[in-house]
């Protein structure tokens, strides 16, 4: 069982013999780090780029990624795409400037997604970039670009593959079948070893195509590879999509316990509230437009435009998590211009307002009417983070009964600061104050309020009268 500073036992409530492995937030120093990213960045590379959402003039409507599940095109032709992969415009070192020029502390790539495909020369299969024109390890220029500008590196992994003979969905039946999914159960244990060996300076796995019902029925196996994964790779970060419990449980044990160092389950799709999340770390991953991963060449639908983006990295800081946005490069190995652009965009934002994102945390306040508030773990200084201004141009804060407000001004420009005026004060409701706009922001604006006399007990800010 791994064991983390700050994290007790296992509960015992119901005895699990492959639950939680720990209880609460891991607090060592590497997990620190984790919680404190803010924004990541997600790529989604494969074949799948190729085709790019279209095969023979149709358009596949689906995630591009999924392609290869569409009647539309045979299975032969997509196994044959490797041989035309031969990114002439992957530039490793371009992505990673784009993603840290965005503001990102952390890029998750995948390594193998659904169909099976290695974008690392893996020993174990020949279904590897090795054996395409391309020929070289994509993955360590990724891991290495990036590395190189001091974004962290997680490692994306599909358990299912459609391209090994024993991946099976169903549990085996006959003891060929078993024999078949002992031997995909030996090939996915060696390749995620493998990734762990050669690409050390990984920071942890991030796993997907969990929900098969043979895998969930490999507890005990999950769970032993797990703690293997770990013992080689001190500090390895892994979510709560890896395993499920003896009892099937997904995510949380039966004891309701998260399996993993972070949830997650919140994928296109954000919690409500802090209670929503548990008490948990977790991460937001979320596409451009509504379903896409991989490079589709014809988006439809609604595409989130860099300020809808911007609200959500703080919603997800806000309530303590991490956001994480998709990129899905073409079969060249470019980025969309549409990617690119909202890169630039949440960037320059970033530049101005960072701190209102990096180390920050759940304030103690919900959603605003304006906007939401994080909290910053190192300074304990709070950031409003404002989308919604009102008609009166007044924002409304309420903050613990025994703290005073302090300095409340711009982060853009700390010289541009605010004499909120107090509206209410009351010992059991908290302390109620109006911050003044001087102008009407065109973009989402920061404004910093530092806290005086904070009752460290209860917290600075309140969420609402108690009555
Ligand atoms: O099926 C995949 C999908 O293609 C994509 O990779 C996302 C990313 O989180 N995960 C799966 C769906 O949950």
């Amino acid at each position: 069982m791994a064991q983390f500073p700050g994290a007790t036992a296992q509960r015992s409530s119901v005895a699990l013999k492959h639950g939680a492995h720990h209880l609460g937030k891991r607090m060592d120093a590497q997990m620190e780090i984790w919680r404190n990213y803010g924004l990541g960045q997600f790529i989604h590379w494969g074949l799948y780029a190729i085709p790019g959402g279209h095969w023979k003039g149709k358009y596949y409507p689906g995630a591009a990624e999924w392609i290869r599940s569409w009647n539309g095109m045979p299975n032969e032709d997509y196994d044959n795409l490797y041989k035309q992969f031969n990114p002439q415009h992957f530039d490793a070192k371009a992505w990673a400037a784009q993603a840290k020029a965005m503001g990102a502390r952390y890029v998750i790539i995948t390594t193998k997604h659904h169909d099976g495909f290695c974008i690392w020369p893996s020993k174990y299969t020949n279904y590897t970039i090795a054996n395409t024109p391309y020929k070289k390890d994509a993955l360590k220029e990724i891991v290495d670009a990036y590395g190189a500008v001091g974004i962290d590196v997680y490692l994306y992994f599909s358990i299912i593959d459609w391209n090994h003979n024993g991946y099976r969905s169903a549990p085996a039946k006959t003891a060929q079948e078993k024999e078949a999914y002992e031997e995909f159960k030996l090939f996915t244990a060696n390749q995620l070893k493998e990734l762990l060996t050669k690409y050390p300076s990984t920071k942890g796995l991030w796993f997907d195509g969990t929900w098969d019902k043979a895998w969930i029925a490999e507890a005990a196996f999950t769970d032993s590879l797990e703690t293997e994964l770990r013992a080689m790779h001190p500090g390895l970060i892994i979510g709560s999509r890896f395993r499920a419990d003896e009892n099937g449980n997904r995510h949380f044990d039966t004891n309701g316990d998260i399996m993993g160092d972070y949830e997650q389950g919140w994928e296109r799709k954000l919690p409500k509230t802090i209670a929503d999340v548990h008490g948990n770390d977790w991460d937001c991953v979320m596409t451009v437009p509504e379903n896409q991963w991989g490079y589709h060449s014809e988006w439809r639908g609604h595409v989130k435009t860099s300020t809808e983006l911007i609200e959500m990295m703080a919603h997800s800081v806000a309530l303590d998590g991490n956001f994480v946005l998709n990129f899905g490069p073409d079969g060249q190995g470019s980025v969309r211009p549409e990617e690119a652009k909202l890169a630039k965009e949440i960037g320059e934002w970033m530049n101005v307002n960072h701190e209102a994102i990096y180390d920050c945390a759940y304030a103690g306040l919900e959603k605003q009417d304006w906007g939401y508030i994080t909290k910053s773990r190192k300074t304990g200084k709070y950031y409003m983070i404002v989308f919604n201004v009102p008609v009166s141009g007044a924002l409304k804060i309420k903050i613990a009964p025994s703290a005073g407000v302090g300095k409340v001004y711009d982060l853009a420009d700390s010289n541009k600061d605010y004499e909120p005026e107090e509206v209410h004060r009351s010992k059991a409701e908290g302390n109620e104050y109006l911050i003044h706009l001087k102008d009407r922001p065109v973009e989402p604006k920061v404004i910093v309020l530092e806290c005086t006399d904070q009752d460290q007990d209860s917290g600075v800010l309140y969420e609402k009268a108690k009555t």
